[in-house]
């Protein structure tokens, strides 16, 4: 549940100003992960006396490394609540000490991080006692460390000493007034990045590129960016290098260096195990600035939930094939064509996902085993690691994540891997954990989702699960006609839901009818089941009223009757019934005048709740609005989970 940065400007002068600009944008960025506290920490005047005091928040007595030299403190910042909060507080202190933003600096060093609420040791920093076995829980924070001991040591081999002793998923920044115009990052199980921009070079925009150059201490000017994720990165720079679990990136005189210890990440080595360097090129990210920005829009759940007719043509780009006279209609995942021949002989097909991803599973089961004949069963990822639910070389796994990261997809996705079943990744984010590692896989190609509660992740993730639903029932003559009637529909999917957005209006008048109500039972059933779980937990996510979605009754292929019946008996026990079915069925479903009707365009069956879900999308968003609460940082929710 947090968000870390950090920038280092190498050679290029900033003032002071600039930095803390830099600095907070990137927390912005990153508030969606976490807005409870933030922190920064940048340096002091480079005037300043040097002292050997510890920041006045250490409990240290300890002696520190005294063999070498010290900088000046440096300032840190930390504030209860959200960016803003810190962004004012930082403002003021700096007045009252009297603190000159003109001040410029040609290299420095600054780190930021933002997340759940401030414990001790974010508010006291981490003191690292000699030759103590210390493991602590680390989340993603930025922290400093102070270390007793009078030998003198690399930066690096502290990290890499500290790193041997963590427990549980973390990505951390160190920045310490031992090293100064030093970071260090490293990680294990959350994400981590760095941006490389070099100046004053067309280095960045040609091709050109060579990382040896960058990875070498040349002298050039550049601009360092640590992130958690890659938002905050993407406006500075599109250079990135992924940071893989157990690896130590070192920035220091301008350049980049990489360890990792041979064996098991780092963690178990023995204190004479020696860690390697590492050679690695740099990526680009596939992202354009403008998707993480709001355009129009007031808030990012809105703008997500309006681009869908977008978001699904990109998903299903180069994708679909409608082939000539007398070609057939195909589906081409690229990322899966090697493997369809080992996913259709499995014994079983296991979706795994958390939240809104294994509702996406849900909504897509049905038609995955219509046209593959293959069962297809469900599982939460926390409780399928849980249980240690029995997973076998004859299966292939589904992990269906929208960030990739999401920390209970990957234990159960280690837990998979490690009983031998194929492991396939559904993810929106290239270069996540479980894109890499996962042995193939289809990357939805949403764009970047900012809104805490998903939205067009998990329309597109309905829609990819459909295509590997097509690509694995391959040319069946008996599907035939399902098959091409399927792709026709997705080919129009685009359109039915721009028409289906037109109901915003309407959903803002309903909202205001429910928004004194305390609780919204959502029911459906078939291929709706999942779009009355997904709605409610819309509801409850963003505008904090009980909802529970209900399965409407046993799955049948003939919904419509039973679906009128529980209709019928809601009615009659006074419920204030609110129908959604497709256009044309109002006056035969609708039990009454007192009965509200949404009527949504009709699709075909299986992509129905792509279409159903999006006047509840805009149902949770306005609630949420009209209520006055803040539907892109909803409370006590972060966007990705990536803690246990
Ligand atoms: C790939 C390119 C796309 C374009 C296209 C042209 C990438 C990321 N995509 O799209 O830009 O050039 O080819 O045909 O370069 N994967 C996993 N696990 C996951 C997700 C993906 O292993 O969770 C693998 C997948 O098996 C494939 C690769 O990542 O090897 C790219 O997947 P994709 O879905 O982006 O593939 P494709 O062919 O649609």
């Amino acid at each position: 549940m947090c968000g870390i940065f950090a920038y280092l400007n190498y050679n290029v002068n900033r003032e002071r100003r600039y930095i803390l600009q830099v600095l907070f944008n990137g927390l912005r960025r990153l508030e969606y992960r976490g807005y409870d506290s933030a922190g920064i920490s940048i340096d002091n005047s480079t005037s300043d006396p040097i002292t050997c005091s510890c920041s006045s928040s250490s409990s240290s007595s300890q002696p520190l490394l005294n063999s070498l030299p010290l900088s000046p403190p440096p300032l840190v910042f930390r504030q209860e609540g959200n960016i803003e909060s810190l962004v004012k507080s930082v403002y003021q202190e700096v007045a009252t000490i009297d603190l000159n933003l003109e001040e410029s600096f040609s290299i420095h060093a600054g780190i930021a991080h933002t997340g759940g609420p401030l414990t001790e040791s974010q508010l006291h920093g981490i003191v690292i006692p000699k030759h103590q076995h210390f493991p602590f829980k680390a989340n993603a924070v930025a922290h400093y460390i102070w270390i007793s001991g009078a030998q003198p040591v690399t930066f690096s081999q502290v990290v890499l000493e500290v790193m041997r002793h963590l427990e549980g998923a973390y990505a951390l920044i160190f920045k310490s007034r031992h090293y100064p115009n030093e970071l260090i990052a490293c990680k294990r199980g959350s994400p981590l990045l760095l941006g490389v921009k070099e100046l004053n070079e067309d280095i960045n925009s040609g091709s050109a590129f060579h990382d040896a150059k960058f990875l070498s201490m040349d002298g050039h000017s550049k601009e360092l960016f640590l992130s958690s994720d890659a938002n905050a990165i993407v406006e500075h720079t599109k250079r990135v290098l992924v940071i893989e679990d157990g690896e130590v990136v070192h920035l220091k005189d301008g350049s980049v260096s990489i360890l990792k210890f041979d064996n098991d990440k780092g963690r178990h080595s023995g204190a004479h195990s020696r860690p390697s360097s590492v050679q690695r090129a740099l990526s680009v990210l596939e992202m354009e600035v403008e998707q993480i920005n709001k355009g129009n829009y007031e808030h990012y759940m809105q703008k997500e939930i309006h681009e869908q007719p977008e978001s699904l043509t990109t998903t299903m780009r180069g994708r679909l094939i409608r082939g000539g006279s007398c070609k057939a209609k195909t589906v081409l995942l690229g990322g899966l064509k090697d493997h369809l021949k080992t996913i259709r002989r499995s014994r079983r097909i296991v979706f795994v996902g958390c939240g809104t991803s294994y509702n996406a599973a849900l909504a897509a089961r049905p038609i995955l085993e219509e046209l593959s004949g293959v069962p297809v069963t469900m599982e939460i990822a926390s409780d399928l690691v849980d249980r240690q639910g029995p997973i076998y070389r004859e299966d292939t796994a589904v992990f269906v994540s929208q960030s990739g990261e999401t920390a209970d997809t990957l234990l159960a996705f280690e837990y998979a891997l490690e009983n031998g079943a194929l492991c396939v990744g559904i993810t929106n984010t290239v270069s996540s954990a479980i894109a890499r590692h996962t042995h193939c896989g289809v990357h939805i190609n949403a764009g970047a989702e900012i809104g805490v509660a998903s939205t067009k992740a998990y329309t597109s993730q309905i829609v990819v699960m459909a295509m590997l639903a097509l690509a694995i029932g391959g040319d069946a003559i008996s599907s035939q006609a399902r098959r091409e009637a399927i792709i026709d529909g997705l080919f129009d999917l685009p359109n039915r839901v721009r028409e289906v957005l037109k109901l915003d209006h309407e959903m803002k008048d309903l909202a205001k009818l429910l928004m004194a109500e305390q609780s919204l039972l959502v029911f459906g059933r078939g291929y709706n089941y999942a779009t009355a779980l997904e709605g409610a937990l819309k509801v409850k996510e963003v505008a904090l009223m009980h909802s529970e979605g209900m399965l409407a009754g046993e799955m049948k292929h003939v919904a419509y009757s039973k679906q009128q019946s529980v209709i019928q008996q809601l009615h009659a026990r006074k419920g204030r019934l609110i129908v959604m079915c497709s256009k044309g069925d109002a006056a035969s479903v609708s039990p009454g005048e007192s009965c509200r009707v949404i009527e949504v365009p009709q699709v075909e069956d299986c992509l129905q709740p792509v279409v159903n879900i999006v006047p509840l999308q805009l149902l949770a968003y306005h609630l949420t609005v009209l209520k006055g609460y803040n539907v892109d940082q909803p409370r006590n929710l972060a966007k990705s989970v990536t803690t246990q």
